[in-house]
Order: structure tokens, then C-alpha cells, then sequence
């Protein structure tokens, strides 16, 4: 039997949090944790309300390292498969079977819940946009023939989470970006699954000019890994821990 344990990064999640939790197929998941960066809403209350495990991070760390914290109790709870998703109620989380069976079967090592191949009809036209140029130059770069890098919804298995420097990433969101850098760098398998996702008033959307550094910042990611594949520069961030 896998343990499959989902995690949420969680800021001020209130009130998505048990929708989020309430669709999540629970024959397959065997914990839920939620890791809170600093809520100034009720997101820690409304978490213990539900049952689920409760982390919180000792000041406000960011996406990237709420994300670092939550893997590591992941492994600790000794997981073979790890589902990120935002506690936003973007992504549909009935979805988690599909994300997860290609793991479990031994076919891939992640697995990415793509907006893009749901039709994204709903994304924002500036987000669709800057999702469509950003995945065409990291299908380009770390060739994981993806439809798209950046959506909030991923699974991993435990080899993957315990080879990859996690802690050598930033603390923001580029943490994901970097994430599948490490994956393509160390020749891990990917997948995808069509997800449906929503836009709607309560959901968390970064503001455009994050948006923005993000997309600026995958970018650098994308040229150390260039330099460190052509083996100019070698940056121990993408090497395997050993
Ligand atoms: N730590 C931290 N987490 C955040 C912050 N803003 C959003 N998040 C979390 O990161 C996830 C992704 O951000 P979000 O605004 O939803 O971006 P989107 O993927 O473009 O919709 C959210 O679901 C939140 O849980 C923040 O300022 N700090
Ligand atoms: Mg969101």
C-alpha cells in the first residue's frame, strides 16, 4: 500500500479551506496537512476544526518555504506519494486519483494537474499568455514536454522529494519553477492531467507585478540550468543530494 499524504501552503485560506478539504477523495489520501505561513485570517482554526494536521511556520516565510517545511514532515510521516495543492479552491481536487495513478503504477515521478489541457477557458487572458510563453521555454530548456509548468496542483513520489536539493530554493513562489528544474535536471518522469480550475472573488490570485518578478524569475532559473547542463557553470542546486 502507498502512503499518499497531501499537503496545502496555506495564506489566509479561510474561507476556501473546507471546500478544498471537503472535495478531496479520502479512500486515497491517508493525511492531510496544512502548513500556515502567518494567516491573519482563520485559516489555522477553520484546518483544526476539520482534523486535518496543522503546521505553521515560526514568521512568515513565504509560498516557497512554507512548501519546504511541508515536504519535510511529508517524508518524516515517511509518504511514497506527495499531492501539493493551493487551499484556494482553484483546482479540482476530486482529481487527486488520476494525478496519482501514474505514480503508484512506477510510470512517472511527477505528476502536473494542467489548466491548459481543461481548455483554461476561465485564466485570466494576461495568466494565459505568460503561461503559454514561460512552458514553451521550459518545454525548450527542461524538455518535460508539459502543456504547462504552473499550475498549483502537483504530485511527486518520495524519491523524487528525497533527491532533489528542496532546501537549496527560494523561499517565494519561484520555488516551483525551481522545483521542476531539479526534476528535469535529474532526469525524473513527467506527467500530466487534465484539471479544471476556477477564478472566482475569494480564490488567491497574486497581484500582477509578482506575477511578473515570478515570471522574470523562472526565466534566471531556465538560464542556470542551460549553463549547468552545458556544463559552463555548475550550480549544486540541481545536482542529487547524495
Ligand atoms: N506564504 C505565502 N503564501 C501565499 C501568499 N500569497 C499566496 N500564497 C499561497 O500560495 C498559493 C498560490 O498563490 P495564488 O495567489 O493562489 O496564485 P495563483 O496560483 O496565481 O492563483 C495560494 O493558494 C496561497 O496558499 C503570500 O503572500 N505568502
Ligand atoms: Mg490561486
Amino acid at each position: 500500500m502507498h502512503k499518499v499524504i497531501v499537503i496545502m501552503p496555506a495564506y489566509n485560506a479561510a474561507k476556501t479551506l473546507a471546500k478544498t478539504v471537503a472535495d478531496i477523495p479520502k479512500d486515497c489520501v491517508n493525511e492531510i496537512i496544512l502548513g500556515d505561513d502567518c494567516s491573519h485570517d482563520q485559516t489555522v482554526e477553520i484546518a483544526r476544526s476539520l482534523g486535518i494536521r496543522v503546521l505553521q511556520t515560526p514568521c512568515n516565510l513565504g509560498y516557497g518555504g512554507n512548501q519546504k517545511m511541508l515536504y519535510r514532515e511529508a517524508l518524516a510521516l515517511q509518504a511514497d506519494v506527495v499531492v501539493m495543492v493551493h487551499p484556494d479552491w482553484q483546482y479540482d481536487a476530486t482529481k487527486i486519483p488520476q494525478m496519482i495513478a501514474p505514480i503508484i503504477k512506477g510510470e512517472k515521478d511527477l505528476m502536473m494537474g494542467s489548466r491548459i489541457l481543461s481548455g483554461a477557458e476561465t485564466m485570466p487572458f494576461y495568466k494565459f499568455i505568460s503561461n503559454r510563453f514561460l512552458s514553451w521555454v521550459e518545454n525548450l530548456v527542461m524538455g518535460l514536454k508539459l502543456s504547462e509548468y504552473h499550475s498549483g496542483f502537483r504530485a511527486f513520489n518520495a524519491q523524487l522529494l528525497t533527491t532533489i536539493r528542496l532546501e537549496e530554493n527560494s523561499n517565494d513562489f519561484v520555488f516551483d519553477s525551481e522545483m521542476l528544474a531539479q526534476a528535469a535536471a535529474n532526469k525524473f518522469r513527467a506527467g500530466e492531467t487534465s484539471v479544471p480550475c476556477r477564478y472566482f472573488p475569494e480564490a488567491s490570485e497574486i497581484n500582477f507585478w509578482r506575477s511578473t518578478a515570478y515570471g522574470w524569475q523562472t526565466l534566471l532559473v531556465c538560464g542556470k540550468l542551460l549553463l549547468h547542463k552545458s556544463g559552463l557553470i555548475k550550480f549544486t542546486q540541481f545536482t542529487p543530494k547524495c
